[in-house]
């Protein structure tokens, strides 16, 4: 096999190790006082994992360094016109925005994980940026949820996602990955939770989705948002409302990004995906974002992190446009 010629060598990308060449900004002891001074309004943040099942342990741990290599072709490219949005990513340019690297993580100490995780989304808030979190598995959102309850505000949560999450327990872990949209369901400052994108088998019982809908969750299946299309959804969002976007990366369409564990058929598109954003910083705000669940190991010639790169790059580039 002969090399494939290289997108970043055609358009003179730098070498980068952050996400689209953004700042770097690394997670140190002077890490709070070091990110005023940057002044950025958004915090990107890679959390190889939390709260990894021991079945099958941190299977995305590699996810954040794959997305950010796949997307550093375009690190020269930063300041070109990006068709989703309009414009460049950055209108105020690439000092928008922030890449503090990865999180320390160890397969043996969840605590110390979820602490860290909560820590850093915090201390986002507390600056006033907004928190875009590279998972890592779907356990990553539960301590970076509860970070937002030291703003004193209420939230609605918009969850991308091929599974609903709502299991009480699974081999005895509450914090895991099967359980994400139940623990956010018994945080007091999470008003109001849309699923969308659920389809075909997956954990959820019978008793689980009922419990979510006594809850109040508003589900959208996959099927439903194909046959209505995006607007239903973005008019359950009440004006002025604080959303956090929770992006299950198996919410779109395995022949997009093939690199998840529970390929399941029928998934949104990049466009229905990229609509729901868009549609949630015209009707409120986007106050954080976790992306999660992209497994490079076992993505099909990085399709993929191609996928959810420029998927994170253009949620980037909305949320630099809102307020
Ligand atoms: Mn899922």
């Amino acid at each position: 096999m002969t090399d494939k010629p290289d997108l970043g060598a055609l358009f003179g990308a730098p070498e980068t190790s952050t996400f689209l060449g953004l700042q770097a900004c690394d997670f140190c002891g002077a890490f709070s006082e070091k990110l005023s001074e940057l002044g950025a309004r958004i915090g990107l943040i890679g959390a190889p994992g939390a709260t990894p099942y021991s079945a099958v342990g941190a299977y995305c741990r590699n996810g954040p360094d794959a997305l950010r290599a796949s997307i550093a072709s375009m690190s020269a490219n930063v300041e070109r016109y990006n068709f989703d949005l309009g414009g460049p990513v950055f209108p105020e340019g690439i000092g928008q925005a922030v890449d503090c690297g990865n999180l320390p993580f160890d397969e043996d100490d969840p605590s110390t994980n979820r602490m860290n995780i909560n820590f850093v989304v915090a201390v986002f808030l507390d600056n006033e940026m907004v928190p875009i979190v590279l998972g890592g598995d779907d356990s990553v959102p539960i301590p970076m949820l509860q970070a937002y309850e030291t703003t004193g505000k209420s939230y609605t949560i918009l969850q991308l996602d091929a599974h609903i999450d709502w299991r009480s327990e699974h081999m005895g872990e509450r914090m895991g990955l099967s359980s994400t949209m139940r623990r956010a369901s018994e945080m007091d400052h999470i008003e109001r939770i849309i699923q969308v994108g659920a389809r075909g088998i997956g954990s959820a019982s019978v008793e689980d989705v009922q419990d979510a809908l006594d809850w109040g969750v508003q589900f959208v299946s996959a099927d439903a948002l194909h046959k209505g299309g995006v607007d239903p959804v973005l008019a359950m969002i009440p004006e002025g409302a604080e959303v956090i976007v929770c992006l299950d990366v198996d919410a779109l369409d395995p022949s997009i990004v093939p690199g998840v564990i529970g390929r399941a058929p029928g998934g949104l598109s990049y466009t229905q995906a990229l609509d729901l954003i868009k549609g949630v910083a015209a009707r409120g705000r986007i106050a954080g974002m976790d992306v999660v669940e992209y497994m490079p190991e076992v993505d099909v010639d990085g399709l993929g992190a191609l996928t959810v790169s420029r998927l994170v790059a253009a949620s980037m580039g909305v949320v630099a446009r809102q307020e």
